[in-house]
């Protein structure tokens, strides 16, 4: 029931794209996929890695397993979700350090927050030592009295904290779907699959995709009208449960010719409430090293067909693996098109992708038990095309202005 002269960014330029789209099934490829991910060897003193510009000489099926598609960090963070403690790995050292509440500020919380995913920090203080059991080889690290800001290296390793306080902390949450829990090439979705996934509606159709990152806040890549979310099929959507978006911020730097920076975050005008098929992603720390092959995944309600310009009812998913920039950027795939804001998943081979109707929706990648937006379905030529893999907008790399859109309205 989809038109094809929906207008606007969610569209531009992707009817035009849209042709000639094969169709097969996906259960046949889900099951070999290899899983590639892993975080990278620390690498000191690199705050925010450039990233490689467009190079169009590399050779299609060059191996690149070594080249990251998103860069990663030398410290990693975690919190102790039975009692709270934030616990830090630094280096290549073994094991989870305390972390001490000297010269800790509300600052360092919003910054871990952001770093493990969360918009946001819910709770944060110092909890006693006294009150929390650790044994003897407990090691701890406090932040350095002069350091630079820099999360990777404010720290110094201790054997005690002389406070006598260590950091609790909460940050809102996300990435978790519930224990029950277009794509060409997908397959059908059940509830709480993907919970953050919402469905955009202009007037009375479906639109675009979009992301749940707090109760109001969606992140998606087109301009758009009415959010309904925590819904699987179309066909049981009540229009007056749709939600108004009160504000929609498009990147400034969106340029509607390259497709660069296509994102954009809506402010809902009434807060989401939280379920089990409705819940927020995480975003992906601003360094975390995603290899060519890492296993992701998109969703939504987009064309399913080459033939048929009709998004589905219900929502599909697909496995969609990551692909080296570089390797997309060459000559017999993208030469060059792609700017350090985007990146490709998909196969070489074609027959599964997004396709319209997808765009603004999610492609999320698992991190541990969290699933993380990794990117948001932006573009490709034609759909499902050998050597012409999904286009997503890379979310890492457009963090700063997430965090300053989300913390200023
Ligand atoms: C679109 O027009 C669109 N094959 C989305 C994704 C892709 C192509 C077009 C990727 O919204």
């Amino acid at each position: 029931s989809a038109s094809t002269s929906l207008p606007t960014l969610c569209t531009i330029r992707r009817l035009l794209l849209l042709l000639g789209v094969t169709v097969l099934l996906a259960g046949t490829a889900a099951g070999t996929w290899l899983l590639v991910k892993h975080l990278k060897e620390p690498r000191p003193d690199q705050g925010f890695p450039p990233q490689q510009e467009p190079d169009a000489t590399a050779v299609c099926g060059e191996d690149e397993e070594g080249e990251p598609v998103v860069r990663g960090a030398p410290m990693s963070f975690r919190i102790n979700t039975a009692n709270s403690l934030l616990e830090a790995r630094v280096d290549a050292r073994p094991g989870w350090f305390l972390v001490c509440h000297e010269r800790w500020t509300l600052s360092l919380g919003t910054q871990l927050c952001r770093q493990l995913g969360s918009l946001r920090v819910t709770h944060q203080k110092g909890a006693n030592l006294t009150d929390v059991k650790v044994n003897q080889t407990q090691e701890f690290v406090q932040v350095r009295p002069h350091h630079g800001g820099s999360l990777e290296d404010m720290w110094r390793v201790r054997s005690s904290c002389e406070s006598g306080r260590i950091v609790a902390l909460k940050c809102s949450e996300c990435g978790l779907r519930p224990n029950a829990a277009r794509v060409v090439g997908g397959t059908d979705v059940a509830p709480g699959r993907w919970p953050w996934q919402v469905s955009i509606y202009h007037g009375s159709q479906h639109h675009c995709g979009g992301s749940v990152l707090a109760r109001d806040w969606i992140v998606t890549g087109a301009s758009a009208w009415l959010v309904f979310a925590g819904v699987i099929a179309h066909g049981s959507i009540r229009q007056e449960a749709g939600l108004s978006v009160k504000k929609i911020i498009y990147h400034p730097l969106y340029n509607d010719s390259s497709l660069d920076y296509d994102i954009a975050l809506m402010k809902l005008q009434v807060p989401l409430n939280f379920s089990a098929a409705v819940r927020a992603v995480c975003l992906p720390p601003s360094h975390q090293d995603l290899f060519h092959g890492a296993p992701c995944w998109v969703s939504g309600w987009g064309y399913t067909r080459p033939d048929q310009a009709q998004v589905t009812d219900t929502l599909k998913e697909a496995l969609v693996p990551l692909i080296g920039t570089k390797r997309c950027n060459s000559s017999c795939m993208y030469a060059g098109e792609l700017t350090p804001r985007m990146l490709c998943a998909g196969y070489l081979r074609g027959e599964i992708d997004a396709c319209q109707g997808d765009s603004g929706g999610p492609l999320v990648c698992q991190d541990g038990f969290a699933w993380r937006l990794v990117g948001v379905v932006s573009w490709g030529q034609g759909c499902a095309e050998p050597n012409h893999p999904g286009v997503y907008t890379s979310v890492a790399q457009l963090l700063p202005w997430i965090y300053r859109i989300t913390e200023t309205y």
